[in-house]
């Protein structure tokens, strides 16, 4: 069972999930560890803390002897445009598929490192417009943690999906191996999670937990995991497959799980046939073999991009007529970005929208801008 953690230890724990840097992490994690009184109770928690401990300890030592990060603006002007984040080894290639693709003028060099901030650019898949970042490389050419790991795979978890660029010539297996490992360190998966873990902390009423019908965990055993970890009110809402594991990987690790296309990049430097065989790559994985250099492979690659996205459709509607073609939305989207979709300026003047369709309660209803829409929604804007 999950255990009852005394007040000051799940103080140490927050002060450890806010650390900024990894000898901070070390020391909040050792004092949180302290705190917590060893029983049969907590033997789980404290097995995964001490794991997370020896994990930090590696990466301060590896930080060691390292040139510190020149500390960057890690901000990209987002809008409620989905986002894809473009990760992997330095060198790969991922500025040329980034310019390739966008026509974003990112520099490129025949060296590793050349890009030190995130690259945006616009890229046009269908009717939607997607933004795509370039982050600063996560491994260096021999494949060891760079110091830009922690920020590129921050900014990743909350993009929408991943491009993943491996270089084909230099035995990608290899990459692609190390690159997981290291995001999973970072709380990052590809893929899709088994299950969907919701959580909104209230002011008061007390905690409310909502499991699937495949959920193996009882309410009673969720809840005592939600108090122990310091919740008082909150309402827990878990859907799809999993049992307590996975619902304490996203409150406890915060993981998150992220589709991704891997490009293996720079197919016409490797042996014909060239490919990466790691086994099953799992769900919402796909794999697309490019060259940036002679341009094979981009067109199946924006598909994947565009597939991976799950985008939804929204209708608009103006003096009772369904204007088409919809407007491809990321999943969580509100009325709010259907107006910013069409201009920024209508964004800020909308007042309400009428809705119809799959997230309508009553057909034709009045709904407020912060209302998330579905695949297939109508909406007519009201200013
Ligand atoms: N032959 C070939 N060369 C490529 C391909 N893609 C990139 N390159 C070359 O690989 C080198 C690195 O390319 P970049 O696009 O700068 O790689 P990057 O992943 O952005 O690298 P950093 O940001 O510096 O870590 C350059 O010399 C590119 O011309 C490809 O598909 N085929
Ligand atoms: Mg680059």
């Amino acid at each position: 069972l999950p255990a009852n953690l005394p007040w000051d230890a799940r103080r140490k724990l927050a002060e450890y999930s806010a650390a900024r840097n990894t000898e901070e992490k070390i020391r909040a994690l050792q004092e949180a560890m302290a705190l917590i009184p060893k029983h049969k109770g907590t033997a789980k928690v404290l097995r995964f803390l001490r794991k997370r401990l020896s994990e930090l300890r590696r990466e301060a030592q590896e930080k060691k002897g390292r040139r510190p990060a020149r500390l960057v603006e890690f901000y990209v002007e987002r809008g409620a445009l989905p986002q894809i984040s473009l990760l992997g080894p330095a060198n790969a290639g991922k500025s040329s598929l980034l310019n390739a693709l966008t026509g974003a003028g990112a520099r490129v060099e025949p060296y590793p490192f050349t890009t030190v901030t995130p690259q945006p650019g616009i890229l046009q898949l269908e009717s939607a417009r997607v933004q795509l970042v370039e982050l600063p490389s996560v491994l260096t050419e021999d494949l060891r943690e760079s110091a830009f790991a922690p920020r590129s795979i921050g900014f990743a978890k909350g993009s929408d999906a991943l491009l993943i660029v491996l270089d084909a010539s230099r035995r990608p297996e290899i990459q692609f191996m190390k690159l997981t490992e290291l995001l999973e360190l970072y709380g990052l998966r590809l893929g899709r999670a088994s299950c969907r873990v919701q959580l909104t902390r209230l002011g008061s009423g007390g905690l409310r937990v909502m499991l699937g019908p495949r959920i193996r965990a009882s309410p009673s055993e969720v809840s005592e995991l939600l108090v122990s970890l310091g919740y008082a009110h909150a309402v827990l809402r878990v859907e799809g497959e999993g049992g307590l594991e996975e619902i304490e990987d996203h409150l406890v690790r915060g993981l998150v799980y992220r589709p991704a296309v891997i490009a293996l990049n720079k197919i016409d430097l490797a042996a014909p046939g060239a490919t990466l065989s790691v086994g099953e790559l799992g769900q919402g994985v796909v794999l697309c073999r490019t060259s940036a250099v002679t341009g094979s492979g981009l067109e199946e690659l924006r598909g994947r991009l565009f597939g991976c996205l799950g985008l939804i459709r929204v209708y608009t509607r103006r003096g009772g007529v369904v204007e088409g073609p919809p407007l491809l939305l990321r999943r969580g989207a509100t009325v709010r970005d259907v107006a910013s979709a069409i201009h920024a300026k209508l964004a800020q003047a909308l007042k309400f929208a009428r809705l119809w369709g799959p997230s309508a309660k009553l057909q034709g209803q009045r709904v407020g801008p912060e209302h998330v829409l579905e695949d297939g929604d109508v909406v007519e804007l009201v200013f």
